[in-house]
C-alpha cells in the first residue's frame, strides 16, 4: 500500500474527476520529496463537498474545515508554523461562493498557500445545485429551466485580486497536471490551480474537455497577456497563464520570525506582559 493511502472507503462515484486529481496530488507529493521536501511539511485542508472527501483518502496532515473556511484555515497553519508548505482543496461552491471573500483576500496579501480549485460547476455534494461559476443556462435540479446568470471567471477573479501564480489544468492530462501542482506548491506566494473537474452525476464534461482544452505553448510573459489567455473561450488553454515573484504576506509582516523556533518562554512571556500591566 501506498502510504499516502488510507483507511478510508472511497465514496466517489465511479468515473468522477476527483479521481484524477487525487492520483495527480499523490504523484506531485512523492516530486516534491524527491526535490527535498519533507512529508511531515505538507499540511492539507479542505472544504465541505465531494471534493473536500479528497482530505480523508489522503495520509497527510491537516484540518477538514467548513465550507469556504478551508481558505482561512490553512493560513492559520502557515502562521502558526511559516515552515510548512500548505495546500488547500476547495470546491467551486465553497472558494467562489461562500469562502469567495477569503480567497480574494488570500490572494491580494499573497499569502504563501496553494489553492487548488476543483471546478466542476455545481454544488455536487448537495445535488446539483448552480454555483457562481456555471454556465449561464446550465439545467440542475434547483435551476431545471437553466441558470440565468453568467458564470465568474475564477482566473481572472485571482489575477486582478494579486495572486502570483495562476494555473489551469484537467485530470484527463495527469503528467501536466501534477507538473502544474508540483509547481505550483514550490511557488513562494499565493498560487492557484483550477481544475477543470467532470462530475459524471451533474455535469459530464469529460468529452468536452478533451475535445477543448488546449495545452498553453509558453508562459505568458504578462498580465494582459496571461488575461488574455484566461478569458479565452474558442480554447479552454491549460497550463501556467502568470508566475512572478513579489514578497508574500508573512514576510512582510513577520520577517524572519518564526513562532515555533523563536518561542519564549511562560516566565518570559508574563515579565513581558507585567511592563503593560503595572
Ligand atoms: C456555510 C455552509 N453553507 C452551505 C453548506 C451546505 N453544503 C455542503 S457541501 C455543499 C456543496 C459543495 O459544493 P462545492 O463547494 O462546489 O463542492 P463539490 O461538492 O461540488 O465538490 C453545500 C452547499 C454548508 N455545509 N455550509
Ligand atoms: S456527485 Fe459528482 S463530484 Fe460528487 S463524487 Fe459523484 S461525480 Fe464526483
Ligand atoms: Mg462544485
Amino acid at each position: 500500500m501506498n502510504t499516502l493511502d488510507t483507511y478510508a472507503e472511497n465514496t466517489w462515484c465511479p468515473g468522477c474527476g476527483n479521481f484524477g486529481i487525487l492520483n495527480a496530488f499523490k504523484k506531485a507529493i512523492v516530486k516534491l520529496e524527491e526535490k527535498g521536501i519533507n512529508r511531515e511539511y505538507i499540511v492539507i485542508s479542505a472544504g465541505i463537498g465531494c471534493h473536500a472527501k479528497i482530505f480523508d483518502y489522503l495520509n497527510i496532515s491537516g484540518l477538514y474545515s467548513l465550507h469556504g473556511r478551508d481558505i482561512a484555515t490553512i493560513q492559520g497553519m502557515k502562521i502558526a508554523n511559516p515552515e510548512l508548505n500548505v495546500i488547500t482543496f476547495s470546491g467551486d461552491g465553497n472558494a467562489m461562493g461562500e469562502g469567495l471573500a477569503h480567497t480574494i483576500f488570500a490572494a491580494k496579501r499573497n499569502f504563501d498557500m496553494t489553492l487548488i480549485l476543483h471546478n466542476n460547476g455545481v454544488y455536487a455534494l448537495t445535488t446539483g445545485q448552480y454555483t457562481p461559476l456555471s454556465e449561464k443556462g446550465w439545467k440542475g435540479p434547483s435551476t431545471p429551466k437553466g441558470s440565468v446568470e453568467e458564470p465568474l471567471n475564477a482566473l481572472a477573479i485571482m489575477l486582478e485580486a494579486g495572486a502570483t501564480f495562476i494555473a489551469r489544468g484537467f485530470p484527463g492530462k495527469q503528467a501536466h497536471l501534477t507538473d502544474i501542482m508540483v509547481k505550483a506548491i514550490e511557488h513562494k506566494g499565493f498560487s492557484f490551480i483550477e481544475i477543470l473537474q467532470p462530475t459524471v452525476a451533474y455535469n459530464d464534461t469529460w468529452q468536452f474537455y478533451r475535445e477543448n482544452t488546449e495545452i498553453l505553448e509558453k508562459e505568458p510573459k504578462s498580465f494582459d497577456e496571461a488575461m488574455k489567455n484566461v478569458k479565452r473561450k474558442d480554447k479552454l488553454p491549460i497550463g501556467i497563464f502568470y508566475r512572478i515573484k513579489k514578497p508574500t504576506f508573512h514576510e512582510e509582516l513577520y520577517g524572519n520570525w518564526n513562532p515555533v523556533r523563536n518561542r519564549i518562554s511562560r516566565e518570559k512571556r508574563f515579565q513581558l506582559l507585567k511592563q503593560y500591566l503595572t
